[in-house]
């Protein structure tokens, strides 16, 4: 099975000298230009075709972010730098929720903690360039599932799975899956299905009260894990959405048996809601040579995993997140290519 992948050379206009992380600065970042580069090169090598997005314009993006954010994410760094921020914008200061009266700061240097949630998702001059050419790119992959192909590959960067309707970080700016799951929804009925080792905390929320959109997730447990706030198994959906949201946290340590378990009871799931078409929000950061992530799989893994998701048989977009350890990207991705193939 020969896939179409969209990609784009404008994600390395998002490239941050620096993050921080833990209160200390992280040079390089890791979520880089080259994780996309080798990803690209390994599929393209593989037999599969590269498709260049095409502008959607900003229907299907504000149907799920709040235009003020994206807004903020055109020009909030432009006046951050006339009012003599430095070259990475990071968030100096946080209203927690708990603050009563917190408003929406006018100050530009203020801004950024209203918007972005961590320290770890710089914006530089380019990112929104970056994060707009993500959401079309996503949403090109969405019009080739949605016109008959049985798959294809948005390679998204930046990710986007931790970015909620008035919120962005965790490295994401725009929810791509989220935008393209929203997309197809008006059409079809949709699971995501999110193997990225991190809970996409960003797509349960917008799709928390939503019936007609599953999200299921494997992931480390938030007990010990980014982004720590979410990701519980007993976050069900809420309201109409009320079972339609399924949460598989895994301790650390986790290898490819416990995690191929584990996403069997998803797809169990996601079988049962019987859905038109999937999106897999596809991180290859469960990989044991991980940087940032504590599970324990090894490539071939990701054969398995684009397996068991092949035989569900759906048209199926798969969506870039995360995955840091560089070296076995390529491989990672033309596994999964490879395992769906074998289909149902
Ligand atoms: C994005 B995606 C390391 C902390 C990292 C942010 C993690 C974002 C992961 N110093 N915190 O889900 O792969
Ligand atoms: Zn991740």
């Amino acid at each position: 099975m020969t896939v179409p992948v969209v990609a784009t050379e404008l994600h390395r206009r998002h490239d941050p000298p620096h993050e921080v992380g833990f209160g200390t600065v992280v040079t390089p970042v890791h979520e880089r230009p080259e994780r996309i580069d080798v990803i690209q090169a390994a599929l393209l090598a593989t037999g599969h075709d590269l498709v260049a997005p095409t502008r959607h314009g900003d229907g299907p993006l504000h149907a799920v972010h709040d235009p003020e954010m994206v807004r903020f994410l055109r020009r909030g760094y432009d006046r951050w730098r006339a009012a003599g921020g430095p070259e990475a914008m990071i968030p100096d200061t946080f209203p927690l929720p708990r603050w009563t009266t917190a408003r929406r700061p006018d100050a530009a240097l203020g801004e950024p903690g209203w918007w972005c949630f961590d320290t770890a998702t710089p914006l530089v001059a380019g990112s929104y360039a970056a994060a707009r050419s993500a959401v079309d790119v996503a949403l090109t992959g969405a019009d080739l599932v949605a016109g008959g192909a049985p798959a294809a590959y948005a390679l998204c960067r930046p990710p986007g799975h931790h970015a909620g309707r008035d919120y962005f970080g965790g490295f994401c700016l725009c929810n791509n899956a989220a935008v393209a799951a929203r997309y197809l929804a008006a059409d079809a009925r949709i699971a995501i299905v999110d193997v990225d080792f991190h809970h996409g905390n960003g797509t349960q929320d917008l799709f928390y009260r939503d019936p007609d959109v599953l999200y299921a997730s494997i992931h480390g447990d938030p007990a010990h894990a980014f982004p720590y706030f979410a990701g519980f198994a007993d976050e069900v959906g809420e309201g109409p959405g009320r079972g339609a949201n399924h949460n598989l946290p895994l301790p650390p340590g986790t290898g490819a048996a416990a995690y191929l378990g584990a996403l069997d009871q998803a797809l169990d799931v996601v079988y049962r809601f019987a859905p038109e078409l999937l999106v897999v929000s596809l991180g290859f950061d469960a990989l044991a040579a991980d940087p940032i992530a504590t599970f324990r799989l090894t490539p071939d893994a990701y054969h398995d995993i684009g397996h068991r998701l092949g035989q569900l048989a759906l048209p199926t977009l798969f969506v870039q997140e995360g995955g840091y350890a560089v070296h076995l990207l390529g491989e990672a991705a033309r596994l999964t290519l490879e395992g769906f193939a074998l289909g149902g």
